[in-house]
Parts: structure tokens; C-alpha cells; sequence
């Protein structure tokens, strides 16, 4: 049995998350076109023949505003120590810059640098890319799309390829370590990441406090009075819309109650941030 765990790391925004589901072949982690979308390291677990590979999505590497900016910094780091393989994720329709050598420089030469997006980047584009990523000086360099899926095979069977001999960390049939209570709170969030904009995503936070089978109660914060009623939306629209599309993704018969609460300032206390398990561990 090959066993191991990998951490995947990367500036915010360049697809660490998205690449993540697309190895799993399942959503085990949220993904969204805004900043910061991934708040906690998330386990996704990989089972194939003979191997099973733990990942660890983390929170992107960014400039913090924020004690949780600081905290979400924290995580990722604290990701790097314990992994067999690191992927260090850079974004090809962007210019490599200061944040991705800044990662580049916090991790093992050992790492495997993928290169994503390839779906919006000309093929010349990607070449270049790669001849600038490849200054970072890691062992290995693998061009992909999480989106399409192209080039993640490859990348997998590297990443299989190099797990050292150990055991079954997790049973056969997990695939993530997320609670039932904290994934249902991170599908609440995503949804309403898809309907709000500009600072609205980064002052939502959501936690289930209740759960009465088939009755849940998820607690949506905000940090403003102001916001509160973006995210209801009028007459209440935008709640329904919310909890019908998590509803789906629910067991059949799940009754899902949502409450908006101000906690004014929450992204700065660090008793909230606790509260919500946003801890850097
Ligand atoms: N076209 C294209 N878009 C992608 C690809 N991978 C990710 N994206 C998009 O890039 C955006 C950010 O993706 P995420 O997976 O949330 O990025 P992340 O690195 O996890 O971001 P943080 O959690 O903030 O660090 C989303 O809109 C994704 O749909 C890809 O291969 N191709
Ligand atoms: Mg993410």
C-alpha cells in the first residue's frame, strides 16, 4: 500500500480548489471566481489501486487585511511541514509575479509546480509560462486544466507514483473529512458567493448551530447592519434561492432554516474566528 499526503498551495484564485474536485471527481471543496473562497485546509482523499492519496486544499496565499487574512496565511503554511509532495499551483493566464514567488519560496525544491487554466491560455502563452515557472527551479512541471480536466491524469499518476509505502489513512469510502454540519455550512456560503459581489463575499460567514433531523439551522453572519439585506434580497429572494440549491444537495427531506445575524467586525475577532473554526492549525 503507497500512502501519503499532498499538499496543494498557490496564490488565491489560481484554481487549488477546482483542481482539487477535479481529482476527487467530486465536490469536496468549494470553488468560486472570488478571493480567499477556501477559508480552512480541506482533506479531499483519493482511493486507487493499491494507494490512497490525502490532499490538502488550503486557503490561498494573499497580502492579509484581516486577522483572518493573517489566520487564512497561517493554514496554508501550516500545510507545507507535514506533506510528502507539495503542488505548488500557478495560474497560466496570469503574469508569475511577486505572490507565486513568494509561495515558491516558503516550500521543498521537491515540489511539483502545476500550471492551470491552460483551457484560456494560447499555446504560446502556456510555453512561456512554463519557461518562467520553470526559474523557480522544481522537480517536476505539469500543465493542466481543472476545468476541462486535461492533464490532471498525468499529474495524478506523478503524485501516486511518488507516496511512500504506508497505511489506509482514511476508510474506503470517505473522500473528505468535512462534518456533515461544516459542509453544509460551506454549500450555504457558496451559493451565496455565486449572488453577491465586490466585499460582500469576505464579510460572509456561515455556521450550522442546530441540528434536529430532518430540521438544520445554518447561521448566516455578516459584519455590517447594511448587508443584511443583500443577502436576504427582497422579499426574501434571495434566502430561498440559497436554500433551495443547497436543498438538492441535502439528504431527501432535509429541512433547511437560514438566519442572517450582524456580528460587527467578525473578520478582526479572534473569539468569532475561533468560533467559527477558523484557526490556523
Ligand atoms: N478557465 C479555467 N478556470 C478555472 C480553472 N481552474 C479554476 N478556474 C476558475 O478560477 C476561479 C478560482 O478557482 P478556485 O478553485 O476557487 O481557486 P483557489 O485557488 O482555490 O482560490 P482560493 O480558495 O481563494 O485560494 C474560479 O472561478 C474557477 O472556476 C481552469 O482550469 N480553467
Ligand atoms: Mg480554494
Amino acid at each position: 500500500m503507497r500512502s501519503g499526503f499532498v499538499s496543494i498551495v498557490g496564490r488565491t484564485g489560481v484554481g487549488k480548489s477546482t483542481l482539487l474536485n477535479r481529482i476527487i471527481g467530486e465536490k469536496v471543496t468549494v470553488a468560486s471566481r472570488h478571493k480567499n473562497t477556501t477559508r480552512t485546509p480541506v482533506r479531499g482523499i483519493l482511493h486507487s489501486d493499491g494507494a490512497q492519496v490525502v490532499f490538502v486544499d488550503t486557503p490561498g496565499f494573499h497580502k492579509p487585511k484581516t486577522v483572518l487574512g493573517q489566520r487564512l496565511n497561517s493554514a496554508a503554511s501550516g500545510s507545507i511541514p507535514g506533506a510528502d509532495v507539495v503542488c505548488f499551483v500557478v495560474d497560466a493566464t496570469q503574469p508569475i509575479g511577486k505572490g507565486d514567488e513568494s509561495v515558491a519560496s516558503r516550500i521543498p525544491k521537491s515540489s511539483i509546480c502545476v500550471l492551470n487554466k491552460i483551457d484560456r491560455a494560447p499555446h504560446d502563452e502556456i510555453l512561456r509560462q512554463l519557461a518562467r515557472a520553470s526559474q523557480f527551479g522544481f522537480s517536476e512541471y505539469f500543465p493542466v486544466s481543472s476545468r476541462t480536466g486535461r492533464g490532471v491524469d498525468e499529474l495524478v499518476h506523478e503524485i501516486v507514483r511518488r507516496m511512500p509505502e504506508g497505511p489506509e489513512y482514511f476508510p474506503e469510502d470517505m473522500i473528505s473529512d468535512y462534518s456533515d454540519e461544516e459542509w453544509i455550512a460551506e454549500l450555504v456560503r457558496e451559493e451565496l458567493l455565486k449572488r453577491t459581489r465586490e466585499e460582500l463575499p469576505h464579510s460572509v460567514a456561515c455556521q450550522v448551530t442546530e441540528v434536529d433531523w430532518p430540521r438544520v439551522r445554518c447561521e448566516i453572519l455578516v459584519e455590517r447592519d447594511s448587508q443584511k439585506p443583500i443577502v436576504v434580497g427582497k422579499g426574501g429572494q434571495v434566502l430561498k434561492e440559497v436554500g433551495t440549491a443547497v436543498r438538492k444537495q441535502m439528504p431527501d427531506g432535509a429541512f433547511l432554516e437560514l438566519f442572517v445575524r450582524v456580528e460587527k467586525g467578525w473578520q478582526g475577532r479572534t473569539d468569532v474566528l475561533d468560533r467559527l473554526g477558523y484557526n490556523p492549525k
